[in-house]
């Protein structure tokens, strides 16, 4: 049996001279031929990850006006009939998982899924029968691939038809058409985890769209990259910005290889995925949802994390799954080094999870909007929550870790999903925030009933400067800044600005 290797999309300088992209973009637009009631139609496809036609699982009522689908500027001109049947719809459509620890292996099996059917079309129309899907490593360094791959700007083929790769609503980060991602925010820091659950790829959760256990894999790059490629123009959000539009743009699946690539380096880099039966069985073990996919007859394929578990399973490789080595230097050993600790051993975390639970040491009293202008607020420490921290960071040593210290932004909702910003506290950059998945997040029905985003910012770095410089006192200045071009959202609002502690 053939491995099916994925190679870098930046070969042959990223253009149709690259044979993977020309018989991808044919792929592509045969299945953009198809109805969307096929199962094996790109529209379909684009739907089994989030959709705004019908109202289903959770997703709410579609909007009036754009995202609707029927509101998309194209090309491509996206339909939006024949709908499948109702049962058709509940099973497949609305699957993607997100801020939770299924965001990696169902990501895994769409794309496999997605492979198979291109692969199926290109060799029928004579392509080659190895063909897999490439990936765009934005990450790459000391070259221009951060830049999306021309191929995808082109508005025709070499035999000058339309291609099917170009995609009007992607604005990228300055809203004005060039796609690039920036380097930093954007960085490979989260293949620094030891550990998968809670960290690595998300935390514990049933099937579901957008939970509040966000993976540092799931959190930067991922959902950086698809605020940044979709970006804004006007009140129109590119379409890689928001998860019901995001799997229309052809540059999605390459965006996710290299995703699931990170994934494999990881993994290659002797990580673990959970032995858990919860994880290894999928949702389907708590009576959810289950996963689903089509085949290229149009059948279906159900499938479990265990079956997504490893490349090899499912029969392919990447052609390079390095990972650049400032990426490995311990998080915990930089921490350690600042605060003045010796150390022996700097080369590796231990693969001990904290089971420590989250100690809340404040928070903001009142909800505030988060509208185009961004936001502050005071956020208050209790005395003795303050106090635990402050002899924590005195006490630390090689073998006694620092409490980490968290930010995190409550019951975030609003419909702007495209919407990027930077965070600081007390005048000192805490991180950047992604409002991907927002507008599903926040609707007033499904598994979480509008509980909104939470997004965590690790600050521990900023209290250890802090405390170093004797300027940690009993409240943070939190400052919340919008980044590139954004969408007006008047209705987006933060309950809750908190901060906690876990005992490491
Ligand atoms: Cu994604």
């Amino acid at each position: 049996m053939t491995t099916f290797t994925r190679k870098n999309a930046w070969n042959q300088g990223g253009t149709f001279d690259n044979p993977d992209l020309l018989w991808y973009a044919k792929g592509v637009k045969e299945m953009m031929s198809r109805p969307l009631n096929d199962p094996t139609s790109w529209w379909f496809y684009a739907a089994i990850h989030g959709q705004y036609i019908v109202d289903n699982d959770g997703s709410g009522p579609p909007p009036t006006g754009y995202p609707n689908w029927a509101f998309i500027p194209g090309p491509p001109a996206v339909p939006t009939t024949p709908l499948p049947s109702p049962s058709i719809i509940s099973q497949y459509w609305n699957q993607c998982q997100h801020a939770g620890w299924f965001f990696p292996p169902w990501h895994r099996g769409y794309l496999y899924a997605l492979e198979n059917i291109l692969r199926g079309i290109i060799v029928s129309h004579g392509g080659p029968s190895d063909w897999a899907l490439p990936y765009w490593n934005y990450l790459k360094k000391q070259t221009n691939q951060y830049q999306m791959p021309p191929a995808f700007a082109s508005q025709t083929l070499p035999d000058n038809t339309p291609n099917p790769l170009f995609v009007n609503a992607r604005y990228g980060p300055n809203g004005n058409g060039n796609i690039y991602v920036p380097i930093p925010p954007v960085n490979q820091n989260c293949q620094q985890a030891t550990a998968y659950t809670n960290e690595y790829g998300g935390g514990v959760t049933g099937f579901d769209h957008f939970d509040s256990s966000t993976g540092r894999l799931e959190n930067n790059p991922h959902n950086y990259v698809h605020g940044f490629v979709g970006g804004a123009s006007g009140q129109i959000g590119g379409l890689m910005g928001d998860p019901g539009l995001a799997a229309l743009d052809p540059i999605f699946y390459l965006h996710h290889s290299n995703i699931d690539r990170l994934w494999a380096a990881w993994n290659a880099a002797s990580n673990s995925n959970p032995t858990d039966t919860a994880w290894l069985n999928g949702p389907t073990a708590s009576g959810d949802r289950k996963f689903y996919m089509p085949k290229p007859d149009g059948t279906a394929w159900q499938y479990t994390p265990e079956m997504v578990n490893t490349t090899s399973q499912l029969n392919y490789t990447y052609d390079d799954i390095s990972i650049s080595a400032p990426a490995l230097v311990s998080k915990n050993a930089m921490r350690l080094r600042k605060l003045g600790v010796p150390l022996q051993n700097i080369s590796k975390e231990s693969q001990m999870e904290s089971k420590a639970t989250p100690e809340l040491i404040g928070a903001s009293t009142a909800s505030m909007n988060l509208g185009a202008a961004g936001a502050n607020a005071v956020v208050k420490l209790d005395a003795s929550g303050l106090q635990k921290v402050k002899s924590s960071l005195l006490k630390a040593a090689e073998n006694e870790k620092p409490d980490e210290v968290y930010l995190q932004l409550e019951g975030v909702k609003g419909t702007a999903d495209a919407n990027m910003y930077t965070v600081s506290v007390n005048h000192q950059y805490a991180g950047h925030i992604s409002l991907f998945g927002l507008r599903v997040a926040s609707a007033k029905k499904g598994h979480h009933a509008g509980a909104g985003l939470t997004i965590r910012l690790d600050i521990s770095s900023i209290v250890d400067e802090l405390h170093l410089n004797d300027e940690l006192k009993d409240s943070l200045e939190v400052i919340i800044q919008p980044v590139g071009s954004t969408l007006i959202d008047d209705q987006c609002t933060i309950e809750r600005i908190s901060v906690y502690k876990v005992k490491k």
